[in-house]
Formats: C-alpha cells, sequence, structure tokens
C-alpha cells in the first residue's frame, strides 16, 4: 500500500513539536527519556537524542553524551541509566544497590547493566552535521572527538573482554534490559530457566503511567528482571563471579552488530582526526570480531542472525527484528540484499495487515507476533531509525528512504509515542517520548553524501521547510 505523504503544514508542525518535546524534556544537560515513564537518562535513548538535538545545536548534543559519560564506571562499562534525582521509577539506586561494586563513578548513582552500543553512531551523526556547520561547531565537535577516543574505546573494549571472554565474536547480555528489548520473545527460553529465588518485595510504578498494563511485561516477567538485579547485586556486579552464578546469559547479535559498526566507526573517526594508532588497530580487530560472530549466528534457513543461549549453548531462533543484525554491521553483501528484500517484503515492512510499512519487533507472520504487546510486535520508531540508517550506510538508498518516509509518516500525529500498534497505527506506551522526537528531527534532516539538506524533501514537489527555524 502506498504511504499517503505527509504535507508541507504536517512536516512544519512535526519539526516543531518534536523540538518543543526534546526542550521539554531536557533537565539542563541530559534529557529525560519520557517526562513521565522514564524520568531519568537512559543509555540508548541519550545516543538516539544526541544525534536528533544535533540537527538543532551540536554543543547541546555533544552534553548530552558528555553527561551520559560521566556514569561510565571504571571498567569501561556505560550503565544503562543514569538516576540524577528522585523520582517513582522503579527499579529506583535502592534497588540496584551498585554501592556493592568498586567499579561505580562517583557523583552520579546508576544501574549495574548496560544497553545497545549506540553511542558513537550517534558521534559520527554529530560530527557530520557539524562539519557541515563548520567554524565553532566543527571546532568543538572534532575536539571532543579527540578527547572521548579513550571513553568510547574503554566502553567498546568493556564489552568486547568481560562481556565475550571466549572470543566468540557475540557480547553477552545478563538481563533482557541489557538488549533494550526488554521482553521480545528472543529472551522467551533463556527466561523460563529464570527461577525469582527470595528477595525484597517489589511494587511496580510503570504501570501507573500506561492506559493499559497488557502493552507493558508481565507480573511474572518482572519478578524475573528483578531476581536478575539480584544476582547481579549477590555478584557485587563482577562479570565472572556473575557468569558462574546468574540464570541468564545470552550473545546478542544486534547488540554484537551495533558493537562492530560502532568501532568500525570509532577507528574512521580515529583516523581522520589522528587518535592512538594502537587505539584505531584495536577498534578495528573489535568490529571484525564481531562482524564475524554475528555473521556465523546467521540461520541459513530464514537469513537471520541468530541469538545463542550461552547456558545452553543452543542459538534461539526468533523472528525477531534483530535478526536483521547483519544489515547494521555489514560484511557480506549478498546477505545484505536478501536481507533487504526480506525486510521489505511481505514477512516484514510489507506485511497485507500493517498500517504503516515500518519495522515491527516480531515479524507479523510470526506465532509469537503479539500487536499490542511490548517488544512482542509494536513498532518501534528508534528501530525503523536503525534499520534505516543501516540501509543508507550499504549503499541501499532507495530501501532506506522507503522506511524513512513511511516513518514519518507513521509519526505525524506528532504525539510522538514509546511504540505504535502496527495493525491499527495506535500509540502505545509513553507519549512525548524523547528518542521518538529525536529520530522524526533526523529523518525530516536526512542526509545526503558530502552535504545535508535543511530538511530532505518527502515528494519532489514540497517546498523545504528547516525543522528548527533559520540556520
Ligand atoms: C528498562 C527507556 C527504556 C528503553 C528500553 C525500553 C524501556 C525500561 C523499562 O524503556 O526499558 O530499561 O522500564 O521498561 O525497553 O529500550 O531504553 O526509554
Amino acid at each position: 500500500m502506498p504511504v499517503a505523504q505527509p504535507t508541507p503544514n504536517d512536516i512544519a508542525l512535526m519539526a516543531g513539536r518534536a523540538g518543543y518535546v526534546l526542550k521539554a524534556n531536557d533537565r539542563g544537560r541530559f534529557t529525560v527519556a519520557s517526562p513521565t515513564l522514564y524520568p531519568h537518562m537512559w543509555s540508548w535513548d541519550a545516543g538516539f537524542v544526541a544525534l536528533g538535538i544535533a540537527t538543532v545545536s551540536v554543543p547541546r548534543a555533544l552534553d548530552e553524551l558528555r553527561t551520559l559519560l560521566s556514569g561510565q564506571w571504571t571498567t569501561g562499562m556505560i550503565p544503562h541509566i543514569l538516576f540524577h534525582s528522585p523520582s517513582d521509577y522503579f527499579p529506583d539506586p535502592d534497588r540496584w544497590r551498585t554501592q556493592v561494586a568498586a567499579a561505580r563513578p562517583v557523583g552520579v548513582p546508576t544501574s549495574g547493566i548496560t544497553q545497545p552500543p549506540i553511542h558513537v553512531v550517534a558521534l559520527s551523526r554529530i560530527l557530520h552535521d557539524a562539519r557541515r556547520k563548520g567554524g565553532a561547531d566543527q571546532e568543538l565537535a572534532e575536539a571532543f572527538v579527540v578527547e572521548t577516543f579513550p571513553r568510547w574505546l574503554a566502553w567498546h573494549r568493556y564489552l568486547a573482554t568481560a562481556r565475550d571472554p571466549q572470543g566468540l565474536g557475540l557480547v553477552e547480555i545478563h538481563h533482557g534490559w541489557e538488549s533494550g528489548m526488554d521482553d521480545s520473545p528472543r529472551w522467551d527460553a533463556p527466561y523460563s530457566r529464570v527461577v525469582p529465588g527470595p528477595m525484597p518485595p517489589f511494587v511496580r510504578r510503570d504501570l501507573a503511567h500506561v492506559a493499559d498494563p497488557s502493552q507493558r511485561p508481565s507480573d511474572a516477567e518482572y519478578a524475573r528482571y528483578l531476581w536478575l538485579v539480584e544476582q547481579k547485586v549477590r555478584a557485587r556486579y563482577d562479570d565472572a563471579v556473575y557468569r558462574a552464578t546468574g540464570d541468564f546469559v545470552v550473545g546478542d547479535v544486534l547488540v554484537s552488530a551495533l558493537l562492530a559498526a560502532s568501532s568500525d566507526l570509532l577507528a574512521d573517526l580515529g583516523a581522520e582526526l589522528g587518535a592512538d594508532p594502537d587505539g584505531i588497530e584495536e577498534s578495528r580487530a573489535i568490529a571484525r570480531r564481531f562482524r564475524t560472530g554475528v555473521l556465523r549466528s546467521v540461520d541459513p534457513a530464514t537469513d537471520l542472525a541468530r541469538d545463542l543461549d550461552l547456558r545452553t549453548g543452543e542459538y534461539l531462533s526468533v523472528e525477531s527484528a534483530a535478526g536483521f543484525a547483519p544489515l547494521v554491521c555489514g560484511g557480506d553483501d549478498a546477505l545484505l540484499r536478501r536481507q533487504r528484500d526480506l525486510l521489505l517484503g511481505p514477512r516484514w515492512c510489507g506485511h497485507s495487515r500493517l498500517r504503516w510499512p515500518v519495522v515491527p519487533s516480531v515479524s507479523p507472520a510470526s506465532p509469537a507476533f503479539r500487536e499490542r504487546t511490548y517488544w512482542r510486535g509494536p513498532q518501534w520508531p528508534v528501530l525503523n531509525w536503525l534499520m534505516a540508517w543501516a540501509l543508507n550506510r550499504s549503499g541501499e538508498q532507495e530501501a532506506a528512504n522507503a522506511l524513512r518516509l513511511a516513518g514519518l509518516a507513521q509519526l505525524v500525529d506528532c504525539d510522538f509515542a514509546e511504540y505504535y500498534e502496527p495493525l491499527t497505527g495506535e500509540q502505545l506506551g509513553s507519549k512525548d517520548q524523547s528518542w521518538t522526537a529525536a529520530i522524526a528531527l533526523d529523518f525530516l534532516a536526512a542526509r545526503r553524501p558530502g552535504r545535508r539538506r535543511h530538511v530532505r524533501l518527502l515528494t519532489a514537489e514540497l517546498p523545504a521547510v528547516t525543522p528548527a527555524g533559520p540556520r
């Protein structure tokens, strides 16, 4: 079904409203993931937020990443939440009890687990914007890359060593939250072996912020999530101790693909700006190893990458969007073309029942598909952005643009929901979600190699509109 194009008025409104959402969620030097449900700084949200803000302000985008780095542990780990002030979000710092870990940062309470390494992807987008603008923005961004190169490398090195001690080329996650896709069916088999033991009682607070509890993970799932937190605390957040004692240890293909892509980019940025040659070589080696791990996991029967349950040694075959990890890390052109066709075809974005031809979190043709439940089927605009970014980077501009146009059409209501019901287009979860607004800004300001238009026209007929006022 052809996508109805937003009108010029829609586009101007969307740009203005997206900027307004990000401004309203701005807390000075960081942005809350959403005003109600997620009133803190989340790690991968911050990456998307920073690249969206960069379309408006390069210095503010860099501040976002600098604030995130203030939470980095001495192991190199970037934690998944930085808690700058008290709130009703649960689990809170009292539950994470990261004071048991010697590696925690001083100055800001954090959680004790990770999220996907999108940050250097964001940094490269910010640098691109800064160079297009030139002058002080360019100087600032280049100096930031040089200054923070060792910090990003330490983050990637942490994932490549503490989280892949056997050198499998797959980053090991210790909690579904580390994948960013909390209740994805990817994790059903490993979670079925997580049996909560004795732990302090808890009251969920997320349900107070959504209209319908069925959009969120169930209570049984939450008990498992909190049990894994308990196991991390008992291991004092030591990865080797957790590996020996914890219930959930899985090699995640999308995290691995992002590590490979981010490491490629970090090496390129470092080479351009004169970073330490050993660091550049280390980065390239990380990229090679994790690209190999991802490609090795591909199921020849489906052409999708598979997570590896490291407790059982079994690959996990689920038709989730993470299966497109090879698009993100590249390395096999023939597979890339097959994945492109699969993604745009009838099992995925081209499925006849979809309201918008936008990447769903799980294939609507899969028995695991649930159209209203969190990461079990709904469309997450950031995931669509990621696939569009990956296609674009691989030279698949037409396919990338198809996802981009459909993604913009989906957001035309300007509510910037956390996720969308894929069959009806209904908004689900939180409204005014920062990363959704951020990727809208980025989509509106789509880049062309070597230059960047103020707004890439949705159709050749539409006039150009600058997303955040005149430059
Ligand atoms: C737990 C903030 C985060 C996203 C995740 C998304 C959701 C948290 C939650 O919200 O996770 O980290 O409480 O459900 O699954 O991807 O980063 O937007």
